[in-house]
C-alpha cells in the first residue's frame, strides 16, 4: 500500500469519529423525521451489537487485512456458484484451482434465497437471512467462507440492496396489508402520478420489462419496479428500510464475508422531476454504510455497482474525508476497450482511462473485460457518437464478413444495442486468426491498469458462448444467459498446466503471465493511476505505470494492421511478458499486440 493510501483519514478515525460521520449522513437523510435522536440510538445499538458479536477470528482478520484489495497481488474472479461448481461444496473444492490461477478474491454472484420461479439470475431475493437451497445449506456456505479464509481468498458477495423479490416477507406483509410494510416500497395508487414519475425515467429492460411500475392487485396500486416486475424497489426515504438493510449488511459481514458488491447502487433514491439515478441521497446512504461498517467490520470492502458514464461513477468513491465505496466497476474502460477493439481505434479506451485517473485517492477501480451482464456502449457518450457505438455493437454481433464478434444483441437503448457474449466469442476466436490475440489484448490492458483486475469465470480458458439457454423455455427470453456458461473443468485443469487443447492453453498461459508479472513487477507496487502517453498512432493505446525508477510502459495495438508505437525507452527496453528486447524510440506492434515494456539498462 503506498503512503498516500496509508494516510487516509478514514483509517485513523476511531469509533466516535466514524459514528459522527455516519450520523451526519443519516441526519441529512432522516433528520426531519419524528423522534430522530431516539431512532439514531437504535442504529447505534445495532452497530454496537454487531461490533460486540463479531468473532475474535474476524476481528483478528480485520486487523491483519486493512484495505486488502490494494495488495499488489490482488486478483479477482467473478462467478455464479452453480455455473462454476454446482454448489457451495463444489466451490470449496475449486479453491485450489483458483489459488493456482493466482486469484485472491472471489466474487460470488447472488447466492441468497431467491424468489421461486424466475429470479433475474438470483437478483430477486426472497430472504437475506437464508441461502439459495439449490446451492447448499447455510452451514455449507459458512464452511466455504472458512475454507476460503484458509486459502487466503477473500469472498465478496452480492448484496442486492435496491429491491427485493415480490415474495420476500416485506413484500408479502405489504400485500397482506400489515401495518408499516406498504411504506417499504414505492406504492402509487393513481396512473397520473405514475406517468409524472415515468416522464423523467429511463428503462432498464425496455424490451422484456418496459416501464418502471407494476400493478399490484393486492395493493391496488402501482409498485416501483425498475427491473423485472417481480423486483420491488425498496423505499429508502423510509428510515425503517435503511435500518433493515443496515442490519442485513452487518449480519452478513459477521458471517465472514470480506465484502459486498452493492447491486444497482444508482437507483436507491427517487425524487420526482429527476431521472432517479445517482441522486445525492444515494451517496449519503453509502457514506453512512461505509462508516457503520468501519465501526463493526473494518476489513470488509464495499463495491459500487454503478454502470453509468464515468462522471456519474467517480462520485461513488466519495472522498478521502467522506469515503463511500472503496471499489467501483470501471465500466467505461471496459466498454471503451470493446469499442476500441471493434472500431480498430484506441480513442474510446484511451479517453476512458484518462478519465478514470480522476478518481480520489481513497477509491480504486475494478477492472474487468466481461461480466454476467451485457456491455452497454452508451456509457461512452458523448465522446463516442451514437453511430460509432452502433457500429461497434454491429462488429461484435452481426456475423457479417469482417465483423469479427460472435455476440448477440441484448436490447436497444437510445438506438444503440447492448451486447451479450463471452470474451472469447466476442473476440471471434472461432472466426479469424486474431481471436486469441484480441482476447489477450483486452486482458493485458485490464491487468496493467491501476485497481483490481477481475477475471470473469471461464475467460481464463477462453470459454465460448453458452447457447443452451435458447432451447430452455425458462431462460430463452433472457439473453444474458449467453455469458453464463457452465465451467469446463477438463479444459480448465489441463490448461492451467499448459496441456490440453491449444486455444484454452494459450489463453490461460497469457492470463497467468499477467497475474504473475503484475504480482512481481515493482511498477505495480505503486497504486497511482495509469498515465496516458500521447502522440501515438490512432490504433495505439500507450500508458505508463509506476514511479520514475520502475516505470513500465504498456503499448497496445487495437487494430488488425501493424502499427508503430512511440516511446522514450530508446536506450533499450524489454517486454516483461515475452522477454523480447529492443532499442530505438519506435517499436513495431503486430495486429492486436500488447507489450509491457521496462527499461533494460
Ligand atoms: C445489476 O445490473 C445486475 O448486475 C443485473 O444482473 C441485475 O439484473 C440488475 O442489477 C438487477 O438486480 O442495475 O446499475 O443489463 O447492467 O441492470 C446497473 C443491465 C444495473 C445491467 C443493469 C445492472
Amino acid at each position: 500500500m503506498d503512503g498516500a493510501v496509508r494516510d487516509l483519514p478514514i483509517l485513523k478515525r476511531d469509533a466516535e469519529g466514524l459514528w459522527a460521520e455516519a450520523s451526519d449522513a443519516m441526519t441529512a437523510l432522516y433528520g426531519d423525521g419524528p423522534d430522530f435522536q431516539s431512532w439514531l440510538q437504535t442504529v447505534r445499538a445495532l452497530v454496537d451489537a454487531a461490533t460486540a458479536e463479531r468473532s475474535s477470528t474476524l476481528k483478528a482478520w480485520d486487523r491483519d487485512n486493512p484495505r486488502w484489495w490494494l495488495a499488489q497481488s490482488a486478483v479477482g474472479y467473478s462467478t455464479y456458484v452453480d455455473r462454476l461448481a454446482g454448489d457451495f461444496a463444489g466451490v470449496s473444492d475449486a479453491l485450489s484451482y483458483l489459488d493456482a490461477l493466482g486469484v485472491t478474491y472471489l466474487h460470488l454472484l447472488p447466492l441468497m434465497k431467491p424468489r421461486a420461479g424466475e429470479s433475474d439470475g438470483g437478483y430477486a431475493i426472497a430472504d437475506f437471512e437464508d441461502v439459495n437451497p439449490a446451492l447448499g445449506t447455510r452451514a455449507e456456505f459458512r464452511q466455504l467462507l472458512d475454507d476460503a479464509r484458509a486459502h487466503d481468498i477473500k469472498v465478496v458477495i452480492d448484496l442486492v440492496c435496491n429491491h427485493v423479490a415480490d415474495d420476500h416477507h416485506w413484500a408479502r406483509a405489504a400485500q397482506s396489508g400489515e401495518a408499516g410494510y406498504r411504506d417499504f416500497f414505492h406504492v402509487i395508487p393513481d396512473r397520473e402520478t405514475v406517468d409524472r414519475w415515468e416522464a423523467g425515467l429511463d428503462e432498464v429492460f425496455p424490451v422484456s420489462a418496459p416501464g418502471n411500475f407494476t400493478w399490484s392487485h393486492d395493493l391496488e396500486a402501482w409498485v416501483w419496479t425498475s427491473f423485472y416486475p417481480y423486483q420491488w424497489d425498496l423505499n429508502y426515504a423510509n428510515r425503517d428500510v435503511f435500518l433493515a438493510m443496515t442490519s442485513t449488511l452487518l449480519n452478513l459481514a459477521n458471517q465472514g464475508v470480506s465484502g459486498f458488491r452493492l447491486d444497482s447502487t444508482g437507483f436507491l433514491w427517487k425524487q420526482l422531476g429527476t431521472s432517479c439515478r445517482n441522486l445525492p441521497e444515494v451517496h449519503r446512504i453509502l457514506a453512512a454504510w461505509r462508516a457503520l461498517l468501519s465501526m463493526a467490520a473494518p476489513g470488509v470492502v464495499l463495491k459500487a455497482e454503478a454502470i453509468d458514464r464515468l462522471e456519474e461513477v467517480v462520485p461513488y468513491f466519495g472522498s478521502s474525508e467522506h469515503p463511500e465505496c472503496d471499489l467501483a466497476y470501471a465500466n467505461g474502460v471496459m466498454a471503451g476497450g470493446w469499442a476500441s477493439l471493434a472500431l480498430g481505434t484506441a480513442g474510446p479506451v484511451r479517453a476512458q482511462i484518462a478519465g478514470a485517473a480522476l478518481r480520489p485517492v481513497n477509491g480504486s477501480w475494478i477492472n474487468y473485460v466481461r461480466c454476467h451482464d451485457d456491455i452497454i456502449l452508451g456509457a461512452l457518450r458523448p465522446d463516442l457518437s451514437r453511430s460509432e457505438q452502433a457500429r461497434a455493437a454491429e462488429v461484435l454481433t452481426s456475423g457479417a464478413p469482417g465483423d469479427f464478434g460472435d455476440g448477440e444483441v441484448f436490447q436497444t437503448f437510445d438506438g444503440v444495442p447492448s451486447v451479450n457474449g463471452m470474451t472469447a466469442s466476442l473476440c471471434g476466436v472461432q472466426g479469424d486468426a486474431f481471436g486469441v490475440a484480441r482476447h489477450n489484448l483486452l486482458y493485458g490492458v485490464c491487468f496493467a491498469l491501476d485497481g483490481v483486475p477481475v477475471i470473469y469465470m471461464g475467460d481464463e480458458i477462453g470459454l465460448a458462448n453458452d447457447t443452451v439457454y435458447r432451447d430452455d423455455p425458462g431462460r430463452v427470453a433472457e439473453g444474458r444467459w449467453l455469458q453464463r456458461p457452465v465451467m469446463d473443468w477438463t479444459a480448465a485443469r489441463a490448461a492451467l498446466h499448459g496441456a490440453g487443447a491449444s486455444r484454452p492453453a494459450a489463453i490461460a498461459s497469457a492470463v497467468m503471465t499477467y497475474v504473475r508479472r503484475r504480482g512481481d513487477h515493482p511498477a505495480f507496487r505503486d497504486a497511482s493511476p495509469a498515465r496516458i502517453i500521447p502522440d501515438q498512432p490512432d490504433a495505439v493505446l500507450a500508458f505508463a505505470r509506476g514511479g520514475d525508477r520502475d516505470r513500465l510502459l504498456v503499448l497496445a495495438n487495437f487494430s488488425a494492421a501493424p502499427a508503430t508505437a512511440r516511446h522514450d525507452r530508446g536506450g533499450g527496453w524489454r517486454d516483461i511478458l515475452t522477454g523480447r528486447t529492443g532499442s530505438g524510440e519506435e517499436v513495431d506492434l503486430a495486429p492486436y499486440q500488447i507489450l509491457w515494456m521496462e527499461a533494460s539498462a
